[in-house]
């Protein structure tokens, strides 16, 4: 999503936008009014009803299940069971706002984290922007309580441990709002981190579920990805 809209959502999308939105108490937040840029929400499809066009492709074998975020008109969210498991959204210049919000559900399924801690919820091309989820031990480990956080990666700021604590069962939303000084992270709508901004440029491809080389991914349920 983007500060700025170029492309006003159509209507049904954005009051769905704005209905998670002010279920989560986004909006203050986030100014949800602005333009989408992409929104999947994994209806048993990979389709952008954002009206944009950026309709996903499949990576491995993603399947769908009848447990999505509740009371959020979702019926199906998307699951990933393999490291390879995952989507791809191809390169729009539309992705590549150096101010965002890419935010998204996920369910970790009690998955125990893996990729040195690093699985993959997202995942630009060449590596410019990725977010990950598990105990990350690769940059350190975490403070979070139970041992599970967020964390995120650009040429600007090298990987972040958030150290937020993440829940191994149940849905969590999480929003990442990149400006120009700051990447603030925001749980269920709730500000619960503020760190480096991203000021690398981001292009290409965006995968979601697992990383830029279709490995490394997040085992357990997504839903609602928006940016
Ligand atoms: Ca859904
Ligand atoms: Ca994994």
């Amino acid at each position: 999503m983007k500060t700025t809209a170029h492309f006003p959502p159509p209507t049904r999308f954005a009051a769905q936008a704005a209905g998670i939105a002010a279920a989560l108490g986004l909006t203050a937040h986030l100014g949800m009014a602005a333009g989408l840029i992409g929104w999947w929400n994994f209806e048993k499809d990979l389709l952008d009803t954002s009206g944009h066009g950026l309709s996903g492709s499949q990576l491995g074998t993603p399947t769908y299940q009848a447990n999505p975020p509740e009371g959020l008109m979702s019926t199906q969210s998307i699951r990933f069971d393999q490291d390879s498991d995952g989507v791809r959204i191809s390169a729009a210049a539309t992705l590549n706002a150096p101010y965002f919000t890419l935010g998204y559900f996920i369910n970790l399924l009690g998955a125990p984290s893996a990729n040195s801690g690093l699985e993959r919820l997202t995942s630009r091309q060449a590596w410019a922007f990725e977010t990950a989820v598990g105990n990350a031990a690769a940059i350190g480990g975490t403070s979070s309580p139970s041992g599970t956080t967020l964390s995120y990666y650009s040429g600007s700021t090298g990987w972040v441990a958030t150290h937020v604590e993440v829940p191994p069962d149940g849905w969590l939303h999480v929003a990442w709002q990149n400006s120009a000084t700051k990447m603030k992270l925001f749980l269920n709508g709730e500000l619960a981190y503020t760190g480096k901004a991203v000021t690398s440029a981001i292009s290409g491809f965006m995968n979601i579920g697992n990383a830029m080389n279709n490995g490394e991914g997040f085992d357990g349920a997504m839903d609602d990805v928006f940016l």
